[in-house]
């Protein structure tokens, strides 16, 4: 018999409506000053939990597994799950989640708009009229590279991938290029017309590059120094996935050099630790990896992590499961 109030952690501050959701199933133990907890404090308040909600900055590895056996779930209110250490779940019995779909729309927004921002220059013209020096106008001031009728190169072509693409492609009429482990099938490339290239193609081709990709050893600085180099000197780089796929310094350096025109950067590596390189150059815009917040949306994405954790230890079915073999092999509750 599954203990019929079963205990968990939710390791950051959250939405009342979801420990309350959570309440009404759980023991909850949650985090209202929201501290971001060391690995051996993390481990320690997961004693005696069945389940978790974490989000990025939780890290939960084969260490913090093995120290709490009793663990069945960890649902991760992030699409990303770079944090969680997926095969050690699995070799273990204990499921993992995420919140794919719900923040799709609004990342892809989001991107689109950091994407808008690095190529015609708002922030960097945003900060020199703050700073009194706008006195006339000038022919070619701020004068950045157009969007529309340009070639749009996704690397990582998911979900979010695609919506951005879908954005390019039908609101403002530019050509899809795209680099990803696997091609689309063509029933979803013929609708906005994507083409699907080698990565060095889309180096080379892209006007405005967007990364996407999931963050795995296999991705880590993706984008470097000769990365960087193959690109169009009028390029712009924007990177909604994660930090550590772009390597900061050797980015921080050709925006310096003007090697590509400017950068959108909404995820940092270390972050919020920021490359001191990147904050003192003017052509990159900087966010502190906001991309999925809207409200609604972090809602929904809270509310998806709560559904997972509240099905996996009743006996129901997690909405999104990151490793279903565990179900069937009659894991979780
Ligand atoms: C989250 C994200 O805000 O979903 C993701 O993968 O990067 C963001 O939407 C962040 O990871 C907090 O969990």
């Amino acid at each position: 018999m599954p203990n019929p109030r079963p205990a968990v952690l939710v390791a950051r501050a959250v939405y009342p409506e979801t420990l309350a959701k959570l309440r009404a199933h759980f023991e909850v133990e949650d985090n209202p000053d929201d501290t971001i907890w060391s690995a051996p404090e993390l481990t320690r308040r997961l004693q005696g939990k069945a389940g978790a909600m974490t989000t990025g900055s939780e890290r939960v590895d084969a260490a913090v597994l093995d120290a709490n056996p009793q663990l069945r779930v960890v649902a991760n209110m992030a699409v990303g799950f770079n944090n969680l250490d997926i095969p050690a779940f699995t070799a273990r019995g204990v499921l993992a989640t995420n919140t794919p779909d719900v923040l799709t729309e609004t990342t892809a927004d989001f991107g689109f708009a950091l994407m808008m921002a690095a190529a015609r220059r708002m922030a960097e013209s945003e900060h020199f009229l703050r700073a009194g020096r706008w006195k006339k106008w000038r022919y070619d001031m701020f004068a950045g590279s157009d969007v529309h009728g340009a070639t749009l190169g996704i690397l990582g072509m998911g979900r979010i991938g695609q919506a951005i693409a879908r954005r390019g492609a039908l609101g403002f009429g530019m050509q899809v290029i795209y680099h990803n482990r696997s091609r689309l099938p063509a029933e979803q490339e013929a609708p906005i017309g994507a083409r699907y290239v080698d990565k060095a193609t889309l180096l080379r081709e892209a006007d405005h590059l967007v990364l996407v990709l999931p963050y795995s050893p296999q991705s880590h600085h993706a984008i470097g120094a000769a990365e960087l180099a193959q690109m169009k000197p009028s390029a712009t780089l924007t990177n909604v996935a994660r930090g550590g796929i772009v390597d900061d310094a050797a980015l921080a350096q050709a925006l310096k050099e003007r090697r590509i025109a400017a950068a959108g950067l909404d995820v940092f590596e270390g972050e919020p630790a920021v490359h001191p390189g990147l904050l003192a150059v003017p052509n990159v815009v900087l966010t502190p990896h906001i991309a999925s917040a809207t409200d609604r949306t972090r809602r929904a994405m809270a509310d998806l992590a709560a559904d997972n954790l509240i099905a996996a230890l009743t006996g129901g079915k997690p909405p999104t499961p990151l490793n279903p073999e565990v179900l069937a092999a009659g894991g979780a509750a």
